[in-house]
């Protein structure tokens, strides 16, 4: 018995076998959810297809979130396996690479700003618009990925901070919308962690000593604490939990100066 028993969760933003979507996609597996994953192109099918049997899934389809026909398409093909649909993961995040270092204002450009809006903003909303018929009458969770970048200034996360901002603002607002239906919204702000899409940011390294050393924890988190939360805040147990945005951070977040030893 696990308490995603008879779930059906669609995973958007898995990409390898560390992204924080992998994390979450294994601890829904154990508690009984029943998973499809999507994949953003060729180049990454084969190796989601793999994570996906891992998790007893052979639901594996092609999304790139900036197409609307593709996000319609994925509904479409999802409804030839399954009739009705419980959870929707969102863990997708892009700015352009050269906007994730430098000075912010130096860094910043109308079209990295639109794209980071609408690669890691928008795109929950769209995702919500178009499996909305599928999760009615389901108790039906959508969770997305957030930082403490969108609230406080960090060094070279730039226009990234302002989109997942706007982020956690539209998980309110699609709380806001869907909870009539029953339909809960939440996000997790993890903290930071060792991913592909952390790779070859700069001074990435020192990030994560920074934080280990800094955090009331003393250590980083890991894929499947954030993973451990997430099949938590997805599930029935968190029935009266919407709009929130949940840390998972080592306790981070709560620090005003971090620590003298
Ligand atoms: O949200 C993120 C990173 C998301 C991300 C990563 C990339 C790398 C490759 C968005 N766009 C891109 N574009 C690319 O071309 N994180 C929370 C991880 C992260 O990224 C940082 C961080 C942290 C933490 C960037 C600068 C400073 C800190």
């Amino acid at each position: 018995m696990g308490f995603l028993d008879g779930k059906k969760a669609l995973i958007v933003g898995c990409a390898s076998n560390r992204s924080i979507a992998w994390g979450i996609a294994q601890a829904m597996h154990r508690e009984g959810a029943d998973l499809a994953f999507t994949y953003q192109n060729d180049k990454l099918q084969g190796r989601v297809e793999k994570l996906a049997g891992e998790c007893d899934s052979d639901i594996t389809l092609p999304l790139d979130v900036s197409s609307d026909e593709q996000i319609d398409a994925v509904f479409e093909k999802l409804d030839d396996y399954w009739d009705h649909l419980d959870i929707i993961i969102h863990s997708v995040a892009y700015a352009p690479r050269e906007e994730l270092e430098g000075e912010y204002l130096d860094s910043v450009t109308r079209k990295g700003f639109n794209m980071a809006h609408e690669i890691s903003s928008y795109s929950f909303a769209a995702l919500a618009k178009a499996g909305r018929n599928m999760m009615q009458g389901r108790n039906a969770a959508l969770l997305t990925l957030s930082y403490l970048g969108a609230e406080r200034v960090l060094p070279n996360y730039n226009v990234m901070g302002l989109a997942k901002a706007s982020l956690e603002a539209n998980v309110r607002y699609m709380a806001a919308s869907l909870g009539p239906e029953n339909i809960r919204v939440n996000a997790i702000s993890a903290g930071p962690i060792r991913t592909l899409a952390a790779a070859g940011i700069k001074n990435f390294r020192s990030m994560l000593k920074y934080s280990e050393q800094n955090t009331p924890l003393r250590r980083n988190v890991t894929i499947e604490e954030v993973g451990n939360a997430a099949a938590f805040l997805c599930s029935d147990l968190a029935s009266g939990i919407s709009g929130e945005i949940t840390y998972v951070d080592g306790g981070y977040n709560i620090t005003g100066m971090g620590s003298l030893d």
